[in-house]
């Protein structure tokens, strides 16, 4: 490896992995047994680093570690080591909200840039189960209870707001991957660079109109606003079906390396939009045409329970929090209050969720004209049948950008696109 890195630091292969667990009594004591027959298999298969599953005979952990460049990319593009750290923080300082949510947190390395959590297991990627034609119908439900806490309880509706700036001064250094969000999302599809691609040419047009068009672009450009300026509440920063794990019962949302203070509706937008696209991608999977209807079907169900039950929970926990320290509080703590409450909570509410639609069209654009993409259009081996998936997505992404402040509520969403999209 060329690029520079700090003293201490070094790249984990199998031999450095199974010399460094041993050397830690407590991780050591959850795998058992012999180092020498730990089983190591390298599982990475993101855009930026190394992800181990080891086993032994007591049990297994998932170690994790930043490479000093993007992956996806090789070493002609450098991205600092640090991501490891705000990664274990964002377990540290949101992980007591997140009980059950997310994975457990159980050592990090600051020379190494890694982290050890608990091996989730027999639990597998979402977005590969959509793709494969797999249902999980609770795990909508576990996201927005998610977003929904990590919302209220990281924000000034719930803590004192020296505790909440304290925690934000923390994640505005996560400032290498808040750029990644920043260009990736806000800025690249929008313009000609080398590391946009998409992977049709019938895509040509439909490409050269969204980047050409001014009310688009403005649209973007105020979410990219939106993205760096208003600090409403910790976000996970990278929330598509790719950092949430499922088994049969239970849901953990991982991957929280992005973290930074954000409007609460990115997250909720991009977790919509990536349900979304496994929805749009639904007629190119061979795998769910038995039963493709039904499943496609179960996937805007999603959608609609995400969104409703992330509304509900966002409300419930406000009203909770709503005494002591906790802003706005002091203004709506009266019986007197009780109607205005109701009414600056449904309006808020109503507010993320514009946010929230204009967020997801941004985040559709991007995984089918810039960098990052998805597996769910990509696994579509038939190129007409992608193209079609991905434009007709892209359709939707515009309409999101242009009328996210029209859209009366999920389902009036929902019911345009089953009416506009025989899918
Ligand atoms: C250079 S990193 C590209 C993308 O991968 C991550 O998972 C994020 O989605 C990021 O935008």
């Amino acid at each position: 490896m060329s690029l520079p890195v700090p003293e201490g630091y070094q790249t984990l292969d199998d031999a450095r992995l199974r010399a460094w667990l041993a050397g830690l009594p407590h991780l050591a004591a959850k795998l058992g047994g012999d180092s020498a027959a730990w089983q190591i298999e390298e599982v990475g298969d993101g855009n930026l680093n190394l992800v181990f599953l080891v086993r032994g005979p007591a049990g297994g952990v998932c170690v994790k570690q930043s490479l000093p460049y993007v992956r996806a990319a090789g070493e002609s593009w450098p991205m600092p080591l640090e991501r490891a750290f705000f990664e274990h923080q964002h377990y540290a300082i949101a992980g007591p909200h997140l009980a059950g949510l997310i994975p457990q947190s159980w050592h990090y390395d600051p020379r190494l840039f890694a982290s050890v959590i608990e091996l989730l297991s027999p639990h597998r990627i979402l977005r590969q189960e959509l793709v494969a034609g797999h249902a999980y119908p609770q795990a909508a439900l576990a996201v927005a209870e998610f977003v929904a806490r990590s919302a209220v309880l990281t924000s000034p509706l719930a803590q004192p707001f020296e505790t909440v700036f304290a925690h934000s001064a923390v994640f505005s250094r996560n400032v290498a991957l808040t750029r990644v969000t920043a260009e990736l999302i806000f800025a690249d599809p929008f313009e000609d660079l080398v590391r946009n691609r998409w992977t049709t040419p019938e895509l040509d047009h439909a490409a050269a109109a969204i980047r050409n068009h001014a009310a688009v672009r403005a649209a973007v450009a105020r979410l990219g606003h939106a993205f760096l300026t208003r600090k409403e509440a910790l976000l996970h920063g990278d929330l598509h079906t790719g950092s949430v794990m499922v088994s049969a019962d239970d849901t953990r949302v991982i991957d929280p390396e992005f973290a930074v203070y954000g409007p609460v509706g990115f997250d909720a937008g991009l977790f919509m939009a990536n349900l979304l696209m496994a929805w749009f991608a639904q007629p190119g999977h061979a795998t769910a045409q038995d039963n493709r209807q039904a499943f496609a079907d179960g996937i805007l169900q999603q959608v609609r329970l995400f969104w409703q039950h992330f509304a509900q929970r966002y409300d419930a926990l406000w009203q909770a929090h709503a005494s002591g320290d906790a802003w706005p509080a002091r203004l709506f703590d009266s019986p007197a209050t009780a109607a205005a409450f109701a009414t600056e909570r449904a309006e808020r509410i109503r507010a993320v969720f514009a946010d929230a639609l204009g967020f997801a069209g941004a985040e559709i654009i991007r995984r089918i004209l810039g960098f990052a993409h998805n597996l769910d259009f990509e696994s579509i081996a038939d190129r007409p049948t992608r193209a079609a998936a991905e434009a007709a997505a892209l359709q939707l992404a515009e309409h999101l950008l242009l009328h996210s402040a029209d859209i009366a509520d999920i389902d009036t969403l929902l019911a345009q696109l089953r009416q506009d999209t025989p899918n």
